[in-house]
Order: C-alpha cells, then sequence, then structure tokens
C-alpha cells in the first residue's frame, strides 16, 4: 500500500494514504485477539484518524486469518487483570464510542472470525464487507458472559430484535452468507478480493461531502434514539448547517456544469 506506515504498536497498524486510513488488528498468532496493550493502541489509532484532517474515512480489518477472536482469554487469567466492569469502562466502551461517535465513516472489512469484542468491533462499524470465509459468533456465552462493547445495542438495530436474540442467546455461529442474508454485511466477496473491495467503498466515501457525511452518521445514530418528529426536527437543523457549507455549493456547480464534484470538506 502506498503511503506511510506507521506502526504504533506491535499489535496495531495504521497507514494512511488516499484519504483513507487502514487500522489493522495485527496479531495474528492469537487471531488478533484483544489485550490491553492492543486496546490502548487500538483506541490510539481510531483517535488519530478522526483528529487527522487528511483522512476522510476509515478501514478497519485484521491480519492473517481472523479479523478478531475478542477478548485475548489467557490475559483474562493474569492475576492482575482488572475486573470485567472496569475494563469495559476503562477500555472497550470508549473503543466502541469513538467508533460510533466518529465523524467519518468507518468501514469494516471482516477478513476472517469475529468472535465475542471482535464481532462487537464490527458491528460497530459503519459499513461491514466480509471475505467469504469470514464467520460473525456473539461468543460470550461460551466463556459465561454477555455481549459487550455495544453489541447488545447494535445488533439488534442491525438485524432486528428476533435475530438478535438467536444470535446472542445460542451464540450461533454466522457465515459471511449468513451475514449478508440478515443484512450484516454490505457484500461477500472473495478472500483475496477484500482488500481491494473495502478500499474502492472507503474510496467512494472519501470522496463524499465530508460535513454532510458526518451529519448523515449523526442523524443515523440519533434517529435510533428519537421518535419521527424528532427525526424530522434534526434532519431540519443538520441540513441548514449543510446548506452553508461549501461543499452543498460545489455540489450544486458540478452538477451544473457536468462534472464530478471535489469536495474540499468546508
Ligand atoms: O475483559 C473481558 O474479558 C471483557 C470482554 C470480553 C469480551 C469477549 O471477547 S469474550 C469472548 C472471547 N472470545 C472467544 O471466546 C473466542 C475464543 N476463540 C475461539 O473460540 C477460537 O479460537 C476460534 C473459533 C475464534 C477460532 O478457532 P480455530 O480452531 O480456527 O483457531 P484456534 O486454534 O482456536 O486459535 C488459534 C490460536 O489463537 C490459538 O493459539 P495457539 O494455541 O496456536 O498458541 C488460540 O489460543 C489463539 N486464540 C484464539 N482466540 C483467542 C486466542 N488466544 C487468546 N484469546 C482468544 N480469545
Amino acid at each position: 500500500m502506498a503511503g506511510a506506515e506507521t506502526p504504533t504498536d506491535p499489535t496495531i497498524r495504521l497507514a494512511i494514504s488516499d484519504a483513507i486510513a487502514t487500522i489493522t488488528l495485527d496479531r495474528p498468532a492469537a487471531l488478533n485477539a484483544l489485550t490491553v496493550p492492543m486496546k490502548q493502541e487500538l483506541l490510539l489509532a481510531l483517535q488519530r484518524a478522526e483528529g487527522d484532517s487528511a483522512v476522510r474515512a476509515v478501514v478497519l480489518t485484521g491480519a492473517g486469518r481472523a479479523f478478531c477472536a475478542g477478548q485475548d482469554l489467557h490475559e483474562r487469567l493474569e492475576p492482575d487483570a482488572a475486573p470485567l466492569g472496569e475494563e469495559l469502562r476503562e477500555r472497550y466502551n470508549p473503543i466502541a464510542r469513538v467508533m460510533r461517535g466518529m465523524a467519518k465513516p468507518i468501514v469494516g472489512a471482516i477478513n476472517g472470525v469475529a468472535a465475542g469484542a471482535g464481532a462487537s468491533l464490527a458491528l460497530a462499524c459503519d459499513i461491514r464487507i466480509a471475505a467469504e470465509g469470514a464467520t460473525f459468533a456473539l461468543a460470550f456465552g461460551r466463556v459465561g458472559l454477555v455481549p459487550d462493547t455495544g453489541a447488545t445495542w447494535l445488533l439488534p438495530r442491525l438485524v432486528g430484535a428476533s435475530r438478535a436474540a438467536e444470535i446472542a442467546l445460542l451464540g450461533s455461529v454466522l457465515s459471511a452468507a449468513d451475514a449478508l442474508a440478515v443484512g450484516l454485511v454490505a457484500a461477500v466477496v472473495p478472500g483475496d478480493a477484500l482488500g481491494a473491495a473495502a478500499r474502492d467503498m472507503a474510496g467512494k466515501l472519501a470522496a463524499g461531502a465530508p460535513i454532510a457525511l458526518a451529519l448523515t452518521k449523526q442523524a443515523l445514530n440519533a434517529a435510533w434514539e428519537r421518535d419521527f418528529e424528532g427525526a424530522l426536527e434534526l434532519e431540519a437543523e443538520l441540513q441548514d448547517r449543510a446548506g452553508r457549507t461549501a461543499d452543498h455549493a460545489e455540489g450544486i456547480a458540478a452538477f451544473i456544469a457536468k462534472r464530478p464534484p471535489r469536495f474540499s470538506g468546508r
């Protein structure tokens, strides 16, 4: 990949090129299971992508054959492991919060198994593309735990209450085809085409009007919490802001001139 490769930690890679930040979970020998330092570095990488004005879209993926196998279960056995509530409040929840609150769209390139908190990370992306061999499992129940990192909130909103109950309570493993059928992923592609497909989608998003995309993400997030009247009012407020941007003027000018728009993010 062209562009600067910034190793923020041995377990997370952040590469920025062509307005796309690619964040790779990089602990393939443990199927990218999440350790404390890895979670800290993931949060940092997300914050860097969020704060970098050159970045307009983010891709989150995993190195090797897995997307992410969730919490590193070996680490939980260490004598100084934090109580679970603390681990969630201090380390997992901030990651989910940044992903959902970030003004930039996040494409999940789900290259393999996404289990436990790894599935939650996939759910927290805005759009997911899966490799043919990818699987999704809220494997929390298998280790006597409750789905977390936003999964109980995100999953029913993505696939509906009935499917969510089935997936969460049974810990059912969804194949990529299953995930496509329930609307969890936008597309399923051969494994060797995943990187290009995710970059292609991120490229389309990066070419969009950044403020309009940010406000759209804000409106979609907020709509889950509002009634119809509230959604109408928020749309009016956000549209008022979008309508004052240079990018709105550019979009109209490009339409009139029959040329592609060049959005500046202003
Ligand atoms: O702090 C907190 O605990 C709160 C948050 C909790 C949220 C959670 O994420 S709980 C759920 C944690 N995840 C799981 O329960 C999944 C555990 N992994 C598996 O069930 C299987 O590994 C897979 C189904 C994902 C893949 O199976 P398979 O047969 O393809 O691979 P494998 O042989 O099991 O794993 C390969 C290696 O990855 C292996 O290491 P080794 O033996 O070669 O040295 C295995 O130990 C390691 N690995 C896989 N998952 C984890 C892991 N190591 C640590 N933690 C893992 N979660």
